[in-house]
């Protein structure tokens, strides 16, 4: 008899034979074939294994704030601030990850806008604080792995953003922008904004003022989408010297740079917070085209750059067969 042994056939047979040993099955040889199976099945998942240089990883570096590989059963409602679930479907699932086991899935079904949305808040913020909560950021870099179903229809207008809160009432100093571009919705589109005048006063009132943003001159990206696949995004922002037009946005996709400004005044001489929040969001503005997911893994919010995990993961053995007497 012969038996295709996929990951999930294996994961099946020991725990619907919890009793029995895989050495029962078929003696010593599938024994050992066992072993290395599991070996080879845990390497390529990662199973629950943090990234090494996460807070929780074997070689924790301190620039890294915060990593994320949806594989803690934590709510989402209580690793992040202003956690929309978008009644339930925007939420860790098993069916798709790149790394471990899970991943986090948005839904969005036929006309719907908002399909939900979350922030991670750090440093010192007015509006609370998941870590840091005493320093001032000026610098910086956020990566996550995303990918649309390999049969989404469009692209989502929403993905990220940087921003500084600076005020009880959700005032913002500055944004840093990922979204798609209207003219070239397949590339993603970096557009920095700010809410400081050229007086360095705060001119923003509320969350998304548009009466009184500051648009800084957005930048395409060249790498487009591919349906079906993981990428890597990861994005840098740095704040400019006060009173200096030096500040950075730039961004890449699979480690391949996008764009970049380095002449961004973004807060003037404006200094009240850091850089204290990276924002989430699945949003598209006409409402969506189909009933359709996108997914996300493995993000990381660090002061330094954090690239990519490498290589496309490999598709788990399909070909594995053994002999049953
Ligand atoms: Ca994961
Ligand atoms: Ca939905």
């Amino acid at each position: 008899m012969v038996y295709a042994l996929t990951p999930r056939f294996i994961i099946m047979k020991f725990f619907t034979n919890p009793t029995k040993s895989p050495h029962a099955f078929c003696g010593h040889a599938c024994s050992y074939l066992f072993l290395v199976t599991s070996m080879v099945l845990s390497h390529i998942n990662g199973v629950k294994a943090a990234e090494s240089f996460c807070p929780t990883g074997s070689s924790p570096d301190p620039r890294v704030i915060w990593c994320d590989d949806f594989e803690s059963e934590t709510p989402l409602s209580t690793k992040y601030f202003d956690f929309d679930p978008d009644n339930g479907d925007f939420s860790r699932i098993d069916y798709e990850h790149y790394s471990g086991l899970h991943s986090l899935r948005a839904r969005w079904q036929t006309g719907e806008v908002d399909a939900g949305h979350f922030a991670y808040n750090f440093g010192r913020n007015p509006l609370g604080s998941q870590s840091h909560p005493n320093q001032d950021f000026q610098e910086i870099y956020w990566r996550f792995y995303t990918k649309l179903q390999d049969t989404f229809v469009g692209y989502p207008d929403k993905m990220t953003r940087a921003t500084i809160f600076a005020g009880s009432n959700w005032q913002q100093a500055m944004i840093a922008h990922i979204w798609s571009s209207s003219g070239q919705p397949e590339v993603l589109l970096m557009d920095p904004t700010s809410g400081v005048n050229n007086s360095s006063q705060l001119v923003t009132t509320k969350w998304n003022d548009f009466a009184n943003l500051i648009w800084l001159g957005a930048r395409e990206g060249s790498s487009p989408l591919i349906k079906g696949t993981w990428q890597c995004v990861e994005i840098h922002v740095k704040l400019n010297t006060p009173g200096q037009a030096d500040g950075v946005m730039e961004f890449w996709v699979d480690d391949v740079p996008q764009a970049q400004r380095n002449d961004l005044a973004w807060v003037k001489n404006w200094s009240d917070y850091g850089i204290n929040s990276i924002f989430f969001s699945n949003y598209t503005n006409a409402g969506s085209p189909a009933t359709q997911e996108r997914y996300m893994d493995n993000l990381v919010i660090s002061t330094g750059r954090i690239g990519c995990l490498g290589a496309s993961p490999p598709k788990p053995p399909s070909n594995v067969r053994v002999m049953v007497e």
